[in-house]
């Protein structure tokens, strides 16, 4: 039987290749000098593209393959694919939401306790010799009891709030209407009115062409000097400049990031500032959940190519 043409659009763990390999005929755009050339080769055969979610597919890539049926995303966000174009040509998106929920929810919370418990500078305390030599490091923040923000109750949201329940937070969150099944927590309509009202604000919102700069200068402000920021959705919800300013100007407390604008090159200017945790995008990056992942891209090519309903559609 002939293998399906399809497109790769960044890499996999190796075990995920292997398989992906075992059942399509996978042309490798990520290794490709030169985009235009390798499109102009490959575009006409690709049926299917597996790609991440921060990297997607662009309208000019879909458009390069007119045989296209399916995006099969390594990831809960879509945010990087042009759904518009995908409505235009009928191509079916899946992502891979759920299996990696929990794992991003303890990114988010342990985020939040180094960040405000100083375990990066306390690492270095000890190691730098400065505990041995009599000092004390500096008393910390508390975490336990203090007021959470939830931008974003979906399933992420929903995992950091039973996560935070267990540190006696008072959590109030902010989402596009009241939830149901969100008993013991305020809804709070506003963002800025949310972050006037909070200690930590967390970002777990879907990213999108609306949510775009949602933690802008006002929501930032109103989260203050005492304030601590964790994002672990999309760089886009956040506005930079706005955050490089506040931090570099003790406009805000800290902040704690998974994600950037133009990852991995992000502002060298988050490199000089102290009052903040870089981490790379790596919320889902456990060995169990990357296997999770892997496997959902594969089964929704698989129901696919095999005339069976797609597991997790997004369109
Ligand atoms: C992944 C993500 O880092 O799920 C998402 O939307 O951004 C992450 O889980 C990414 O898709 C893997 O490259």
């Amino acid at each position: 039987m002939v293998k399906p043409m399809i497109m790769q659009m960044g890499s996999y763990p190796v075990w995920d290749e292997a398989a992906l390999n075992d059942s399509y005929d996978v042309r490798r755009y990520f290794e490709a000098p030169d985009k235009a050339a390798f499109l102009a080769q490959n575009g006409a055969g690709i049926r299917a593209i597996a790609t991440r979610g921060e990297l997607g597919a662009s309208r000019a890539v879909i458009e390069a393959c007119p045989q296209l049926e399916l995006i099969s995303v390594f990831g809960v966000g879509y945010d990087a694919v042009d759904l518009a174009a995908c409505r235009d040509h009928g191509i079916r998106v899946t992502n891979t939401p759920d299996v990696l929920t929990d794992d991003v929810a303890d990114l988010a919370v342990a985020m939040l306790l180094a960040v405000a418990r100083g375990l990066i500078g306390a690492e270095d305390w000890v190691r730098s010799g400065d505990w041995a030599r009599g000092g004390d490091y500096p008393l910390q923040r508390r975490v336990w009891g203090q007021r959470a923000g939830i931008l974003g109750l979906g399933r992420i949201g929903q995992a950091v709030v039973r996560r935070l329940h267990g540190f006696g937070m008072e959590v109030s969150y902010c989402a596009t209407a009241a939830k149901a099944g969100a008993e013991g927590m305020r809804f709070v309509a506003d963002p800025v009115a949310l972050a006037r009202d909070v200690d930590f604000l967390f970002v777990t919102l879907a990213a999108s062409d609306k949510t775009r700069h949602i933690v802008g200068q006002e929501v930032i402000a109103a989260l203050g000097p005492e304030g601590i920021l964790i994002n672990v959705s999309r760089g886009s919800n956040v506005d930079e400049g706005a955050l490089l300013a506040a931090l570099e100007s003790g406009g805000l407390g800290a902040a704690a990031l998974d994600v950037f604008d133009n990852e991995p090159a992000i502002d060298p200017q988050f490199l000089s500032l102290r009052n903040v945790l870089l981490q790379p995008h790596h919320g889902s990056a456990t060995v169990a959940t990357r296997k999770a992942m892997g496997q959902l891209v594969r089964d929704n090519l698989a129901a696919h190519f095999t005339g069976k309903p797609l597991l997790t559609p997004v369109l």
